[in-house]
């Protein structure tokens, strides 16, 4: 989601705008000094009022960087940063004078939020702050625009990331996968030098700020200390790493099965990188062929369906226009068809949020928003949702397509869009998750209750079974995308904590990374992934500078959402055949919990939903309880597990964590 760092987190913020505000009391000497005798609540009431009306000049200069990148677009997006950061250190720096002194519980946390406002801190330096917002803007093109070219002459082929990952999804030849797998992670090894530097850039602004490095100041957003939240999310993987071992070991012996023993691992016991059906190995749902426990108990092939009514949409194109001047223009035909499924799958998943009693979405919703690929131009795909305005101007981008992933990233960025929508009546540095988790969260607990009886209705799978059978179908789909991801959600971030605090030097930034997939993942890459190569940056948060420990707690807070919001709903009998599709009760819980934003300590805000104060992860195991018994089984006799390589994995990474040379589970 964009928001989350470019606007929200890479400023709470995004904002400035002295212009907006007068302040003829200020002095004159200094123009950056505050109105003299302003009280810590007037700074606070000031600094909103700026921040709103700073606010749409520069989330459009980086809406347009993102949907339209080129060198004109970069360099007013990067301008518009530098702005924005320039002001927010601004703000921090008058803020400086109210510490110490009495005042509301309020204002002590605006000020708080206002000084954790960006996922960029930047150096006062207005040199530095330049070229860091630069190089920021830079590496977020170089992402969207990369594109992998081979052959030579007629035979000349360039694919983007859509195309390299249709290979990913759809074809299971071993090479060609492995083609487009190296191919992306071609595209990455220019920003090395760049990123190398913004680390240092970042930690500058960091340290002036008064953290230790740039990661420390991210894990001060949680309303605990940075050690604390740390330890969380080790005591949080603790509780779920069981679970993903077994559906790792179930995998693996899959895996084998379909592409022989040679091929289906790698040493060690780990699981093929470019095999899994994602240029992550973070979610495996593409796999489904392969992985699928039962055949013939009732389809839960989402994207086939999703495919026929793209085809559908094509006829009907095709019908509409017969007789039309560019009815031959197959690609337009087909633009068309791509454009009709798009809005129609954002429809469905718009139903999803308006039974729950939420409103519509408004009309420039529908006439801003970018649904599908431009094909004239680059645009970053990568999915987010943007509150323009902080008021009714609210868009989502991708590049959508007629598959599950896609379709289930729509409910996501839904879920982001709605929180905007229900808090934009509080102050705006108050315009943010509970915390960075709870707005990964939230479209995230509508999917997990779009159940096969959901997706029947629909008409996306047809009848279902109810037998012990579909029901561990059902649970591996899920699994797929929920229990796969979650050692992935710890990785990166473990990765930039310690390229942050230093323990993880440049030199060894290939092999840092390596050695913590193979660790939390168990998945290696089949050839050898030299410091030739900078693989971190063609994962999208890493050149956006999005943290990422925000999707492993939202990976388990979602379950605790979906949980309560499910008693609501008074749903009786086992947490995994919930749906509260249409239940206002739940609907209001909900909206209850997005109208209060950042306005207080996440723990009050969980509490208010769920009835505890903590991110607890037992609920993902309830909800998975029939599979993991039925993964147990399956996995019996076999050695589970993985050795995760020779070198030790870099310390500090993670506080408390040890090596990575361990053997990690026994079946
Ligand atoms: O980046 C996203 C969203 C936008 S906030 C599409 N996600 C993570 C990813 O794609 O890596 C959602 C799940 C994890
Ligand atoms: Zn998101």
């Amino acid at each position: 989601m964009k928001p989350r760092h470019a606007l929200l987190a890479l400023a709470v913020i995004a904002t400035l705008s002295l212009s907006a505000c007068g302040r003829d009391d200020g002095d004159a000497a200094d123009p950056a000094a505050p109105p003299k005798g302003e009280t810590a609540d007037q700074f606070v009431v000031r600094v909103n009022n700026e921040m709103r009306a700073m606010y749409p000049e520069i989330t459009s200069a980086q809406w347009l960087a993102s949907t339209y990148i080129n060198s004109d677009s970069q360099l007013i997006a990067s301008k518009a940063n530098e702005r924005m950061l320039a002001q927010l250190n601004t703000w921090i720096e008058q803020s400086r004078r109210f510490e110490g002194q009495e005042m509301s519980p309020e204002t002590a946390r605006a000020i708080q939020l206002l000084k954790l406002g960006t996922s960029m801190p930047a150096p006062k330096d207005p040199a530095k702050l330049e070229e860091l917002a630069g190089l920021a803007t830079k590496m977020e093109g170089m992402y969207g625009a990369g594109t992998y070219c081979k052959g030579e002459g007629d035979d000349r082929q360039c694919r983007q990331l859509g195309d390299l990952e249709d290979v990913l999804r759809s074809d299971r030849d071993y090479d060609a996968q492995l083609d487009a797998w190296q191919g992306w992670h071609t595209i990455s090894v220019p920003m090395r030098a760049d990123y190398t530097r913004f680390v240092e850039l970042v930690n500058e602004g960091a340290q002036e700020m008064g953290y230790a490095d740039a990661g420390e100041m991210w894990r001060s957003g949680y309303d605990m200390s940075p050690v604390e939240i740390a330890a969380e999310t080790d005591r949080l993987w603790g509780q779920v790493k069981p679970l993903y071992e077994q559906l790792h070991c179930y995998t693996r012996t899959r895996l084998e099965t379909r592409y022989g023993s040679g091929k289906g691992q790698v040493e060690g016991g780990m699981l093929p990188a470019h095999l899994m059906g994602n240029m992550w190995q973070q979610d495996w749902s593409n796999l489904w062929h392969i992985l699928e426990p039962y055949r013939n108990v009732g389809s839960l092939d989402i994207t086939g369906a999703l495919e026929q009514q793209w085809q559908q949409n094509f006829s009907a194109e095709m019908a509409k226009h017969r007789g039309e001047r560019n009815a031959g223009d197959l690609v337009e035909m087909e633009r068309r068809a791509d454009l009709v499924t798009a809005r129609g799958m954002t429809e469905l998943a718009e139903d999803f949020y308006t039974s729950l009693g939420m409103p519509k979405l408004p009309a420039s919703y529908w006439d801003k928003t970018q649904f599908i690929k431009p094909r004239d131009r680059d645009v970053v795909c990568h999915a987010s949702a943007w509150p323009m305005d902080m008021a009714d101007d609210v868009r989502t981008k991708m590049c959508i397509k007629p598959n599950e992933e896609d379709f289930t990233t729509i409910y996501h960025e839904l879920g982001h869009v709605y929180y905007y929508m229900l808090y934009k009546d509080q102050p705006p540095i108050f315009q943010s998750g509970a915390h960075d988790g709870f707005h990964e969260a939230i479209g995230d607990t509508i999917v997990l209750a779009m159940t096969p009886e959901y997706l029947q209705s629909i008409d996306l799978v047809g009848k279902q079974q109810q037998s012990e059978q579909a029901l561990i179908n059902a649970q591996m789909r899920m699994a797929l995308t929920k229990v796969a991801f979650l050692p992935f959600g710890l990785m990166i971030d473990r990765w930039r904590w310690g390229v942050f605090d230093g323990s993880i030097a440049p030199e060894n930034y290939n092999k840092a990374w390596w050695d913590l997939k193979t660790k939390y993942q168990g998945v290696a890459p089949v050839t050898p992934r030299g410091e030739e190569f900078f693989d971190p940056g063609a994962k999208y948060h890493v050149p956006g500078n999005t943290p990422y420990t925000r999707y492993f707690l939202s990976h388990v807070l979602q379950f605790q959402f979906y949980k309560a919001l499910c008693d609501a709903a008074g749903h009786e009998g086992p947490l995994y055949e919930c749906s509260f599709y249409g239940n206002k009760e739940a609907g209001e819980r909900f909206q209850a919990m997005l109208g209060k934003g950042a306005s207080q300590p996440w723990q009050q805000t969980l509490k208010e939903l769920t009835g505890g104060e903590s991110m607890d992860a037992s609920a993902v195991l309830e909800y998975f309880a029939p599979l993991q018994d039925w993964l147990k089984q399956q996995n019996e006799g076999k050695t589970c597990g993985w050795q995760a390589g020779v070198a030790p994995a870099p310390e500090a990474a993670a506080e408390g964590e040890a090596d990575s040379g361990d053997e990690t589970a026994k079946g």
